[in-house]
Parts: structure tokens; sequence; C-alpha cells
């Protein structure tokens, strides 16, 4: 594969690009059959879509979901292009550049792979990979990613609820947060060991937040399977938070009474907090949260965008902090 270097990150050829290319036009012209502008040929372009799914980038296996019907699920913004999503990544595991991620992630072994469930629940289960990608329907979402660094991209994963495997296991009543522990090994990710971060890598969320629709465990982008520096084989995308509380390449989910540690908040207390919701009107302490710069289309000099109260999906999850004093639970 040939690859050309551009604004610091790889970029792939053109040639590759071309699929989602068409994804796009294809989105641009559902959006146009919503308006109505275009109804006759609705039925006939709404059944096309259900069978074509998403178009692939033909790098990786394909990996199908069904355009999901959870209220705030697709966004039709612009999609952020393929090479960006793979190019431009956080996962500190394989280096804290931008471009690292894709340059060093294929060593990562991404089967056999098993994700263990434990803690208060009453059905407690290494489950194999295969059985975690038959356990649900696989539905395409498409939703913004804001970094807590001040860019955002829009990206089609494909997954499902993790809502959906949390009603397989039964959590207990004393289940109140779930912890998500990613893996942690030396022999294949180059930077476990360096100082940054305490290893492994470790997320969580209130029993509530998890088990809310839009809480999506992914297993793909782009209709393939995830390509090792998104988070392969599977990882946490939740819409509404900065994107470190969406842990990649998750190996154990467990169900606890108290409030887990995070990765980011044991390394900056005052600077990442448990709850981490987007939030324009909280400030980091060393930089202002109020705009953003999306990722493949605004250019270093663009005027930033705003960025939304929880990223835009107030009207889906506000009601979970209602109440809470979001200055004090940043
Ligand atoms: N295991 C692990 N998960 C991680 C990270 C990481 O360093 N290690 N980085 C987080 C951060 S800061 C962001 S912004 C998102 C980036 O996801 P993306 O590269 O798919 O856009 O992954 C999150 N998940
Ligand atoms: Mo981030």
């Amino acid at each position: 594969m040939h690859f050309l270097k551009n604004r610091g990150f790889v970029h792939s050829h053109a040639s590759e690009i071309t699929p989602v290319a068409a994804y796009e036009r294809r989105r641009d012209m559902l959006k146009l059959l919503a308006t109505g502008a275009a109804g006759a040929t609705l039925a006939a372009w709404a059944g096309r879509d259900a069978l074509a799914q998403v178009a692939r980038p033909n790098k990786l296996a394909a990996l199908a979901g069904a355009r999901s019907a959870v209220a705030g699920a697709v966004t039709m913004e612009k999609l952020t292009p393929y090479v960006d999503v793979t190019g431009y990544n956080n996962f500190y595991e394989f280096g804290t550049d931008k471009s690292d991620p894709a340059q060093n992630a294929h060593t990562l072994k991404t089967r056999p792979w098993t994700v263990t469930i434990e803690g208060e629940v009453k059905k407690p289960k290494v489950f194999d990979l295969d059985e975690l990608l038959k356990l649900a329907p696989m539905e395409e979402r498409i939703y913004r990613l804001r970094c807590v660094e001040g860019w955002s991209m829009v990206i089609p994963w494909v997954g499902y609820s993790l809502s959906e495997l949390i009603k397989k296991v039964e959590p207990t009543g004393n289940a109140k947060y779930v912890e998500f522990v990613t893996l942690a090994d030396p022999k294949t990710m180059p930077f476990v060991g360096s100082r940054v971060l305490e290893w492994p890598y470790v997320e969580g969320l209130r029993m509530d937040e998890a088990m809310h629709p839009l809480s999506l465990l992914s297993f793909g982008l782009y209709g393939e399977v995830l390509p090792n520096q998104s988070g392969a084989p599977v990882r946490m995308v939740l819409p509404w938070k900065y994107g470190f509380k969406s842990g990649k390449s998750i190996v154990k989910i467990r169900f606890v009474e108290k409030e887990p540690g995070t990765a980011w908040n044991k390394a900056a207390k005052n600077e990442y907090g448990f709850y981490s919701n987007v939030n324009p009107n909280v400030d980091h302490p060393r930089w202002s949260q109020a705009t953003e710069r999306r990722i493949g289309e605004d250019g270093l000099f663009a005027k930033k965008r705003p960025t939304l109260m929880f990223n835009g999906y107030e009207a889906q999850v506000g009601q979970l902090y209602a109440g809470m004093d979001l200055k004090k639970n940043y």
C-alpha cells in the first residue's frame, strides 16, 4: 500500500478514498429525499440503502449495520473522511503523536480476543469476540466525536447499544457504576510503560449513563471492522462526552458499587473529571472549550465552530444530569 505524507499525518491514495466519496453521495441523496424533493423515488432508494449498507473503504473485513432507529443516533452532518478518521488518532498505548497510532498499531493482535464481564452481575462471563459480534443486531450510528483538545469528527460507527450486553449479564442491585478496562500489552503496545498515563487505560460510567441507548459498544466504522488505531476489536463510543471517555480495545467490563478511577482523572484530577460531558460553558483549566475545529474540513486558519452543550445530544441525555452542578461535576 502506498502512503502520501500530508498535513503531518498519513494519507492513503486517492483511489482508496473513492468508495467513501460514494458513501457521502448516497447520504446527500438520502438527505434530499428526507426533504421531500424527490418523493417518488423514496421507496426505491430506501430499499437500496437497506441492502447496500455502508460503502466500504475496502481495507478491512466488512461489518454492516442497519441504520439505527435510536433517537439522535444519526447526524446528517458531513462525514469526516476515512483517511482522517483513521490517520489522526489518540491511542497513547501506541504513541502520543496523532499519526503514531496509524503507524504503530499494526502490532496489536485482535484475535483471539475475549471480554471478561465481572463484579456485581448475576451472570459473570468471558465472552469470545465472535459471541459478542452476534449478541445483538449491528447498527450504523453517525456520531459527532469531540476531543477535549478542541477538535471533532463525524464518524459512521457500527455496533450496538452497550445496554444489550448489560441486560444479558444481569447486574445486581449493588452495580452503580461500570468500569472499562482496556488492553495493556507491553509486547504489542510500545508506549505501555511510558509514564504519561497509568496502564491499563481505564474508564467508567454511572449505570444510567451506561444503559443509555446512545452508549455504543462499537466493532466497526465505515462499514468495516475497526482498524487497530481506532480501538479494534471493540471499543466504547459516548458521543456526548469528551473522546477520552470512550476506551479503546476493551478486555474487561466490571460492574462496581463505587465510582471507579479513570485514566485521565488519575493523571490530572483538576483537569479531567469523572463525568467529562462536553460542555462549552466549562473551560478546561488551560484552554476554552467553547469552540472546536472539525478535522478534515476546517483548515488550521478557519474560524472555529461553536461547541454544543453535551456535544449536541442534550435532548437525549440532558435528563441524566438534571439537578447536578456541571461546574463541580466536570
Ligand atoms: N485505550 C485508549 N483508549 C482511548 C485513548 C487512549 O489513549 N487509549 N484515547 C482517547 C481519546 S483522548 C480520544 S479523543 C479517543 C479518540 O478516538 P479516535 O482516535 O477513534 O478518534 O479515544 C479515546 N480512547
Ligand atoms: Mo481526546
